[in-house]
């Protein structure tokens, strides 16, 4: 194919490049997509900006991005559920064996998992990109392909609801990392019901009493997305009796959190690691109307302007920075 394959190449630490790379033939249970909408994730900037999270180190220049949709061109031989034309959602994971984990269903937990933008498996911020076909998933007519890209955060919340036990009639906390009224005010128009500032001053156990107070009861379960100690204290402090801490930000690996409080108080404390099995129902949600995440998206960039759209998030600018992937093809 003599299409070129603008890429957002990530070489080392700071240095983010928009180069071309080949366009690879897919497998036989591979597709070659056209790139559309891919989002940009916090990963993706701590890698531009550190060149590794944890053990996960930058060795040799890598495609980032793994919050994307796009629409199918090619397709292998074996496939047989998508055709050239569709458009999809891809899941970044794709698990490569058939381990333990795998057989129980959580092949996120998969030590050899393949995954879009995480040392070495290249991501797929570029203009065609092939990945394994059975991780792609049609998107409904009414479902565009910025939601598509979007669904890779949602399957976060979703996995960590399901980890939680959140059901109809849950009292929720959510703590996030975010003190900007701008933010807080979309978390409110998409179905928060009440909200609490947190002050420097506000002590762990102060704070829970204030949430006791706005909920009118403690949450039954407690979803803690900063990862910064006094937030994760907060919620074992804020949790009711009996009910579910789920750890869902990235902090500190040491943490000194009132564990015995929450021992002696049958809160349990999980975690999650990505997802598993959540495309289907993100769908549903989102082609259902039940959930609307299209608000989410503050910022557009076309794909040749990837580093000040990586600049745009590193700032905290708005909430979520799409990349336009598609030249001829710039809506949601
Ligand atoms: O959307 C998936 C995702 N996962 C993140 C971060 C951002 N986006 N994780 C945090 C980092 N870990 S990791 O285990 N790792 C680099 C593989 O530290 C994975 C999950
Ligand atoms: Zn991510």
């Amino acid at each position: 194919m003599a299409e070129e394959n603008l890429s957002a190449v990530l070489y080392a630490k700071g240095d983010l490049r928009i180069e071309n790379r080949p366009i690879s033939e897919p497998g036989p249970n591979e597709v070659l997509l056209q790139m559309h909408s891919v989002g940009i994730c916090g990963s993706d900037v701590h890698y531009w900006q550190h060149g590794q999270i944890g053990d996960f180190v930058l060795k040799k220049p890598m495609v980032l991005g793994h919050e994307a949709a796009g629409r199918v061109v090619k397709v292998g031989s074996a496939v047989s559920h998508l055709k050239p034309g569709d458009r999809v959602a891809i899941e970044p994971g794709v698990p490569r064996d058939m381990d333990e984990f795998f057989k129980r269903g959580q092949y996120n937990l998969s030590p050899t998992i393949f995954f879009c933008a995480t040392p070495p498996d290249h991501g797929n911020l570029c203009r065609y990109y092939t990945h394994n076909a059975n991780f792609c998933y049609k998107l409904p007519d009414n479902v565009t392909f910025e939601e598509g890209a979007l669904i890779e955060p949602l399957s976060v919340g979703i996995h960590a609801c399901r980890r939680a036990g959140v059901t109809l009639g849950s009292t929720v906390l959510i703590c996030g990392a975010d003190l900007f009224a701008e933010r807080l005010g979309v978390a409110k128009e998409l179905g928060a019901d009440f909200q609490l500032t947190v002050k420097k001053d506000d002590g762990a156990q102060q704070l829970a009493k204030k949430v006791e107070e706005i909920l009118g009861a403690q949450p039954q379960i407690t979803i803690e997305c900063t990862g910064v100690e006094s937030c994760i204290q907060t919620a074992l402090y804020a949790t009711c009796s009996g009910g579910v801490v789920m750890l869902v930000g990235l902090g500190a690996a040491m943490t000194t959190v009132p564990l015995v409080n929450a021992a002696v108080r049958e809160v349990d404390i999980r975690g999650v690691f990505r997802y598993c099995n959540t495309w289907p129902m993100a769908i549903a949600m989102l082609s259902s109307g039940k959930v609307n995440v299209k608000p989410l998206v503050t910022h557009r960039f076309p794909l040749e302007q990837a580093v000040q759209a990586f600049e745009t998030t590193h700032q905290g600018l708005g909430i979520k920075v799409m990349l336009k992937c598609d030249k001829n093809d710039q809506n949601p």
